[in-house]
């Protein structure tokens, strides 16, 4: 039967009554999600796609964020202030008026970025060869780096969408990666002095890797690039300085995104972290949380549970553009947060199952023969080894509820 546009929300609103399972605005707000101004805003326009959606002001985000229980909220530079007033009065007021709308909702601003990709200004990369737009770029930080002091800030994410090229032999890499360690000096240099005027603490600054996109090369393409750019010896202050990895973008240059997030965990520069999903060696399609890759989500939250990060989990992800305006607040954001919820309380169970545990505690013990030959030492331990695939049979059971008695035409 046909349905009018009202009989389809009407449908909509049902089966999403009818699949149960959410959680309150109070038990969400437990959790440091934040809710990122250019997610809830994205019309679902791309390269060879129309926008789908209307328009939202971030009057409108940070009320319906206020509603659902994200408690933070994330944004550009440019997101909402038009570039004409950036640095200006205009800017002034505009902040003072998202600031009074968070006060309104109770949310808080946890982090800021700049946008250093999407202008013209950038076609040559943000830290290019012309000294003008280096310079542009840096006072751009400076800016941005303002703005979270204003706003109540403690994170600046940095995403170097385009410091790289469509041409290899073209710039200097070394000398580029040198330049671009210089915006980060100036912005690290604004947040000591801001701070000190206003009795804060610093913040932490972010970088975030992407492996190929916009550009054909990028001269930081992973999370790893960027670690031994932080330890080059060419930031002024390092110790400031750590990741905003992004589960898509470490997935999508075929990387493990576990393996991705315990390389910066052990450098202890895992600050914040992109919460998405997608799949390898494909475009950045930034789909909600759990939706392609469960099973590995589950486990990344593992090991965060494991290490005991506390930082934020930024819905990073860009609602689908078969997703009208209402089922951007209605099914897109209460949904992905709920599966985190879900898949974080699911990490737990994997925390404490009996079975995964005594299986890791005795792959440590191991037969416990003298280490003096490498058959012997084989033959000792091999059939412990078969505690690895039964393992991850049990991960998938927990993931399908199979530990709680679920069953499937047993
Ligand atoms: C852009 C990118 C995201 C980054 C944003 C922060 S901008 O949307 O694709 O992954 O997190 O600058
Ligand atoms: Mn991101
Ligand atoms: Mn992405």
């Amino acid at each position: 039967m046909p349905l009018s546009i009202d009989q389809q929300r009407a449908l909509v609103s049902r089966l999403t009554a009818a699949c149960g399972g959410a959680y309150s605005p109070e038990q969400r707000r437990k959790y440091f999600i934040s809710g990122p101004q250019w997610a809830a805003a994205y019309e679902g326009n791309a390269i060879f796609h129309a926008p789908t959606r209307r328009p939202v002001h971030f009057e409108t985000v940070i009320e319906k964020y206020a509603a659902l229980g994200i408690g933070h909220w994330t944004t550009h530079d440019t997101d909402v202030i038009p570039y004409e007033h950036l640095g200006k009065d205009g800017q002034h007021e505009i902040v003072g008026r998202i600031g009074e709308s968070l006060r309104k909702h109770g949310l808080a601003c946890s982090m800021v970025t700049t946008e250093t990709f999407h202008h013209a200004v950038f076609a040559g990369g943000p830290a290019g060869e012309q000294l003008e737009v280096r310079q542009y770029s840096q006072w751009r930080l400076r800016n941005t780096v303002a703005i979270g002091h204003e706003l109540g800030a403690s994170y600046v994410v940095y995403w170097p969408g385009s410091l790289g090229y469509q041409f290899q032999g073209i710039v200097d890499e070394v000398q580029t990666l040198k330049w671009f360690a210089e915006g980060m000096n100036a912005a690290c240099d604004a947040d000591i002095e801001i701070a000190k005027a206003k009795g804060r603490n610093t913040m932490l600054h972010c970088m975030e890797a992407k492996p190929f996109e916009p550009q054909a090369e990028i001269l930081l393409p992973t999370s790893d690039a960027m670690l031994a750019w932080i330890f080059s010896g060419q930031l002024k202050h390092p110790e400031m300085v750590g990741l905003n990895p992004e589960y898509l973008h470490e997935l999508m240059w075929g990387g493990a995104v576990r393996a991705s997030l315990a390389r910066a965990l052990m450098c202890g520069k895992l600050f914040h972290f992109d919460i998405n999903d997608g799949y390898r060696l494909k475009h950045d399609v930034d789909i909600a949380v759990g939706l392609v890759n469960p099973l590995d989500w589950l486990n990344v939250l593992v090991l965060l549970r494991t290490y005991n990060y506390n930082g934020p989990f930024n819905l990073d992800f860009k609602p689908p553009r078969t997703t009208s305006n209402e089922g951007v607040f209605d099914i897109s954001f209460p949904t992905a947060i709920d599966r985190f919820i879900t898949l974080w309380e699911m990490a737990g169970e994997v925390m404490a199952d009996p079975i995964l545990s005594e299986a890791s505690a005795a792959l440590r013990d191991g037969s416990g023969v003298a280490p003096t030959d490498a058959n012997s030492i084989f033959e000792a331990n091999k059939e412990l080894w078969n505690l690895h695939e039964l393992m991850a049979h049990r991960l998938f059971q927990i993931l399908v509820g199979a530990h709680k008695g679920r069953t499937f035409s047993l």
